[in-house]
């Protein structure tokens, strides 16, 4: 994917980059050294042992501590201590590359999407096939359940901090990112994504490379799943991402 020209990109500390970090010491360098001009890395430290906090810090992120274990915690700690108008999370394993989110930050900055995830173009050997094919299967799920036209759950996404705090999101674990998505569309936002590239990780996988991770995430997003669904609006079909009342347009907060 191009990068984004200079004229286009968000001024500095627009936005605030949200990066759950356990032991990710290998990945640090190259996912900070990636970030834009002017996108602030928050890397939220869940108690890694590999000295991560530290390296983070030295290379001139910003370092929030979670105690509680969980995806889903180090991400909503990430939340709550940014401050910009644009949250992106990422994957802090060296598997997605931060400077593809300027297009991303200005399909909701120019008001066409309140919520925009990536959907990961896996190079060889990036992608375990039991995870590529569980998400598969969870995408065409969504697809049916809400009618937005999303083919990938990617952890690489961007909201605005105020809608994203408004949304009340609850899960701690493994399904925060469908969670997300869910009540985000609930609310009526606008849903698209964008092809990003998704290279082999650095370091160890903490999720769908463990049978742990992997039972804790069909858990969870089983979980969300069934709670999402008896709250959703009637799906549509068709090809169009669904759109807001007007009063809810750019869920600005
Ligand atoms: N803080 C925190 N981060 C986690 C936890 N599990 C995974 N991560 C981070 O979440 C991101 C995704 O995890 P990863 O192991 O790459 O999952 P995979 O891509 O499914 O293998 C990485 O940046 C991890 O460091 C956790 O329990 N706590
Ligand atoms: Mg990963």
């Amino acid at each position: 994917m191009e990068k984004q020209q200079s004229d286009d990109r968000p001024p500095a500390a627009l936005v605030d980059v949200v990066l759950p970090c356990l032991n990710e010491r290998s990945a640090l360098p190259k996912v900070l050294g990636a970030l834009p001009p002017g996108y602030r890395a928050i890397v939220v430290d869940n108690g890694s042992t590999d000295g991560s906090g530290a390296l983070a810090a030295s290379l001139g992120a910003r370092v929030v501590n979670e105690p509680r274990r969980g995806f889903g915690a180090a991400a909503h700690a990430g939340l709550l201590a940014a401050s910009a108008e644009f949250v992106a999370f990422c994957d802090c394993d060296g598997s997605l590359d931060p400077a593809q989110l300027a297009p991303m930050i200005e399909l909701v900055r120019a008001g066409h999407a309140d919520l925009v995830l990536g959907a990961r173009r896996p190079a060889r050997g990036a992608w375990p096939l039991h995870a590529r094919l569980a998400n598969l299967a969870l995408s065409r799920r969504l697809r049916r359940l809400t009618g937005v036209p999303v083919t990938d759950l990617g952890p690489l996404r961007v909201a605005r901090r105020g809608a994203l705090l408004g949304l009340d999101l609850r899960d701690r674990r493994s399904g925060y990112p469908l969670e997300m998505f869910l009540k985000a569309h609930r609310d009526g936002w606008r849903i698209t994504e964008v092809p990003v590239d998704y290279a082999p990780r650095l370091g160890k996988s903490k999720v769908t490379g463990t049978i742990r991770g992997t039972v804790t995430a069909l858990i969870d997003m089983g979980t969300q799943l069934a709670a999402g669904s008896s709250r959703l609006p009637v799906a549509k079909s068709g090809p169009e991402a669904e759109r807001p009342p007007a009063d809810a347009q750019g869920a600005t907060p």
